[in-house]
């Protein structure tokens, strides 16, 4: 039986890609922070069969005893600050976890390993973010990086760590540039949960609007779900590379915002949404579209969840979460 450890497992991607490995007999454990982290329970009681390892990606001793204990054959490092927003108001807090972060896990599998640097193959989550002022359309794996916020730009630090372990040691490195998943599991502080989370409770009458920033960034969204298998997929090569992971279609946060207040047959949303500066960043990546040709020849992944059919999934979820509230 394959053994995998997953950072970030309290996350979003981290209990699909669990639930994946799981159904595919992996043994999966993953990497808890904190004293009292209230997900431990959340995580414990979703995937019960997942077992739980204390370590922070700021911690190297914490990661090389989470590796000891569970042994893996593959690692994925999902473990990140993920939020653009906070980035630039916690830009050491995200530069610590989400770049050294990566160098950190990266060295803990080397020291872990010694000279058997093969027997793990590891995965970087890697992002679109790292486009930023994008320099071509759509962008693929050899897209020049133009980050543009403390996160973008730590991520293109994890980005050439893993490819730099790759060429150093021949380590089994792959750093998969994921452009945006969502799900029913999105955080709610992401734009798509927020805006299915509001267009429920204005549905139901519990809010009475919806206040968003920048509505005409475009971005390349498809379903937490499939990417998760792409990630493994990644790990299943002979060698390790770097893929983009995207649907190839790009949509406006005004027409997502469409799509979702149309779902509960809300069609004259206007009236419910206002623009607020205090969500404008301090500098926008525009404009988002992936290739993900390489991923669809070499890997055989591509999405099956499409935009309209991704809102309506999470805005039918949060329907359901807000009348269970409400005990309808
Ligand atoms: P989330 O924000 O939902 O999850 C982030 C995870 O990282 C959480 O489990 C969090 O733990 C953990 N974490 C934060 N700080 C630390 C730390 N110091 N040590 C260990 N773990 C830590 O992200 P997603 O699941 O959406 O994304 C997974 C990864 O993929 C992230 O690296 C993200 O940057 C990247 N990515 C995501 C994309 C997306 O669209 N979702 C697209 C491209 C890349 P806790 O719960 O305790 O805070
Ligand atoms: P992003 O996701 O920054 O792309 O990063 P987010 O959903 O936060 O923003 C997407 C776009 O929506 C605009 N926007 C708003 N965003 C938020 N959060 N709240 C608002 O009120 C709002 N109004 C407009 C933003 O300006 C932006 O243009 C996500 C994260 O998961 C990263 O970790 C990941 O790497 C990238 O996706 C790919």
């Amino acid at each position: 039986m394959p053994t995998a450890l997953i950072t970030g497992i309290t996350g979003q991607d981290g209990p699909y890609l669990a639930e994946f490995l799981l159904s595919k007999g992996y043994d999966v454990h993953g990497v808890v922070r904190g004293q009292n982290n209230p997900k431990r329970d959340l995580v414990r009681e979703l995937l019960p069969d997942v077992r739980l390892h204390t370590g922070d990606l700021t911690d190297m001793s914490s990661l090389i005893r989470a590796l000891r204990d569970s042994d893996p054959d593959e690692v994925y490092n999902l473990g990140a600050v993920s939020f653009v927003a906070y980035s630039w108001e916690n830009a050491h807090i995200t530069t610590d976890v989400t770049a050294k972060g990566v160098l950190t896990m990266l060295e803990a599998v080397r020291l872990h390993t010694g000279d058997d640097l093969g027997h793990i193959r590891f995965y970087q989550a890697s992002s679109s973010e790292m486009f930023g002022k994008v320099q071509e359309t759509p962008q693929h794996e050899r897209t020049l990086l133009w980050p543009r916020s403390p996160y973008g730009v730590s991520k293109v630090f994890g980005h050439y760590m893993t490819i730099n372990y790759r060429e150093s040691y021949g380590m089994h490195a792959s750093s998969g540039i994921l452009f945006n998943h969502e799900s029913p599991r999105r955080g709610p502080e992401f734009v798509t949960r927020k805006v299915s989370r509001a267009v429920a409770r204005i549905k139901l009458g519990l809010q009475d609007e919806l206040v968003l920033g920048n509505l005409d960034a475009h971005r390349d969204w498809g379903f937490a779900g499939d990417y998760v298998e792409a990630m493994w997929l990644m790990l299943q090569q002979d060698q390790g590379d770097d893929y983009v992971i995207a649907t190839g279609e790009t949509h406006s946060i005004r027409e997502l915002v469409d799509v979702a207040f149309r779902r509960v047959g809300l069609d004259d949303w206007d009236r419910f949404v206002r623009q607020d500066p205090a969500f404008m960043r301090p500098a926008e990546v525009d404009h988002l579209v992936g290739d993900a040709s390489k991923a669809r020849e070499i890997l055989g992944w591509k999405p099956r969840v499409g935009f309209a059919e991704l809102v309506h999934m999470m805005v039918d979820s949060d329907l359901a979460e807000q009348q269970r509230l409400l005990g309808r």
